[in-house]
C-alpha cells in the first residue's frame, strides 16, 4: 500500500497487523459541523451539494480537518442511484427525502433503467476522482451505497418509513415484482461501486440500514441474497491494492455468520451486538467494525472514554477491528465528543497490538 500514508484503516479490513485500532466515524461529514451547513448553504440545496465535485469534496474533508479520523467517506447519498432511475429526489431542509415518483406497479419496476454510472452518475465519480487528489494519500477514501433492500424500501415508500407498510404488502403479495426490482438494484449496485473503485475509492461499505426490520427467512431471501450477488460481482483488487467490501445490516446482529458467509471483509456492526461474541462467532472469516452507541458522544469525556476501552476490551488483542458508531453521529453531539471518541481509540488500544 505505498500509495497510502496512513493504511491501518484498509489493513484492519484485511486482518493484518496494524499499530492501534482505526477509527472512523459513521456519517462523519454532515449537519453536526458548523462548516458543513455554510457548504451546504452555500450549494443551496442537498443534491447541488452532492453533484458540485468541488463542495462534496470540501465536506468530505471537514471532519478529518478536526478530527484525527484513519478514512475519508465519500460524501454523496445512498438515494443517488434511485434518482437516477428517474424517481424525482428532493431533500426540504431539516427533511428526510421524499420522491416525486414511487415505485407502485409491476410496469413501473419493469420500466426502470439500468443507470450508467459514468453518464448519470457521473457526478459521483467526478467527486470520488476529485477526493482522492486532495486527500493525496493521507488516508483511504471509503465508496458507499445502500443496499438493494434498503434502496428498495425508500423508492416503494415514496420516502422514509417506520412501517414500511407498502413494501412489506408487496412483499407478501407480490414477491415476485419485488425480487425483480431488487435484482435490478443489485445489478446496479454492482456496477455504480465498480465505478466508484476505478473511480478511486480503496473501499467500499453497503449500507443496510432497514435490514433489520425484516423477519429471518425475508431478511435472507430479500436483503442478503442480493448484497451477495453484488459482492460477487465486485472488483476486489485495484491500483495492485485489495478493495475491501464492509456490510452493514442495521439490526443484523442474528445473522452474522450468513453475512460473513458473503465472502464480503469485513461486517458492521451496531450497538445491539457485543464484540467479543460477534469475534467468537465471525472473526476467524471478516473483520468488524463498530459499535458504539452514537448516543454516548452526549455524555461527559469520562463515560465516553469508558466506553470507548470497554468495546477494545471486549474485542481484545489482535488486528481486525475498525472502530465506528454503531450507526450515524447524532446532529447535536457537543462539537469536542468526537475528539475525545477518537484520541481514546488510539491512545486505549496500542496495548492490544503489542
Ligand atoms: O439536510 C442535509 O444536509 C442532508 C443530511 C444528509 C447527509 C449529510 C443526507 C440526507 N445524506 C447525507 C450524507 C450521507 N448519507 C453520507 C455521506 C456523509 C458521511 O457519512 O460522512 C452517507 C454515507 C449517507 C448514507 C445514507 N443516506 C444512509 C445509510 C446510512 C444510515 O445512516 O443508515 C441512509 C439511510 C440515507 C438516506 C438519507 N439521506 C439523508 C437522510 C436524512 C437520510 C435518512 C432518512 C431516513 O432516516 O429514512
Amino acid at each position: 500500500m505505498a500509495t497510502l500514508k496512513n493504511d491501518r484503516y484498509i489493513k484492519a479490513l484485511l486482518r493484518e497487523p496494524v499499530d492501534m485500532t482505526p477509527v472512523w466515524m459513521m456519517r462523519q461529514a454532515g449537519r453536526y459541523l458548523p462548516e458543513y451547513k455554510a457548504t451546504r448553504a452555500e450549494a443551496g440545496d442537498f443534491m447541488s451539494l452532492c453533484r458540485n465535485a468541488d463542495l462534496a469534496c470540501e465536506v468530505t474533508l471537514q471532519p478529518l480537518r478536526r478530527y484525527d479520523l484513519d478514512a475519508a467517506i465519500l460524501f454523496s447519498d445512498i438515494l443517488t442511484i434511485p434518482d437516477a432511475m428517474g424517481l424525482g429526489l428532493s431533500f426540504g431542509v431539516g427533511e428526510g427525502p421524499k420522491f416525486a415518483h414511487p415505485i407502485e406497479t409491476k410496469t413501473a419496476v419493469e420500466n426502470l433503467p439500468i443507470p450508467d454510472p459514468e453518464v448519470e452518475l457521473q457526478y459521483v465519480m467526478n467527486a470520488v476522482r476529485t477526493i482522492r487528489r486532495e486527500l493525496n494519500g493521507e488516508v483511504p477514501l471509503i465508496g458507499f451505497s445502500g443496499s438493494p433492500w434498503t434502496l428498495a424500501t425508500y423508492m416503494v415508500e415514496g420516502g422514509s418509513s417506520k412501517a414500511f407498510t407498502k413494501i412489506k404488502k408487496m412483499m407478501y403479495s407480490d414477491p415476485k415484482v419485488l425480487h425483480q426490482l431488487l435484482d435490478k438494484l443489485a445489478y446496479s449496485v454492482s456496477l455504480y461501486l465498480n465505478a466508484q473503485i476505478k473511480a478511486g475509492a480503496q473501499s467500499v461499505m453497503i449500507f443496510d440500514t432497514w435490514g433489520g426490520v425484516l423477519g429471518h427467512r425475508e431478511y435472507l431471501d430479500f436483503s442478503l441474497q442480493y448484497m451477495h450477488k453484488i459482492v460477487d460481482n465486485l472488483i476486489r483488487e485495484n491500483e495492485g491494492n485489495k478493495v475491501p467490501v464492509t456490510l452493514f445490516t442495521k439490526g443484523g446482529g442474528l445473522w452474522l455468520e450468513a453475512i460473513a458467509d458473503t465472502g464480503c471483509d469485513a461486517i458492521g456492526l451496531d450497538w445491539t451486538v457485543n464484540l467479543a461474541d460477534a469475534k467468537a462467532r465471525v472473526g476467524h472469516k471478516v473483520a468488524l467494525q463498530g459499535n458504539m452507541d452514537p448516543s454516548v458522544l452526549y455524555a461527559p469525556a469520562e463515560r465516553i472514554e469508558q466506553e470507548v476501552k470497554q468495546i477494545l476490551a471486549d474485542f481484545g488483542k489482535g488486528s481486525g477491528h475498525v472502530f465506528n458508531l454503531g450507526h450515524g453521529i447524532h446532529q447535536d453531539v457537543p462539537e469536542n465528543s468526537p475528539h475525545i471518541f477518537v484520541e481514546a481509540i488510539h491512545q486505549y488500544s496500542q496495548p492490544y497490538h503489542k
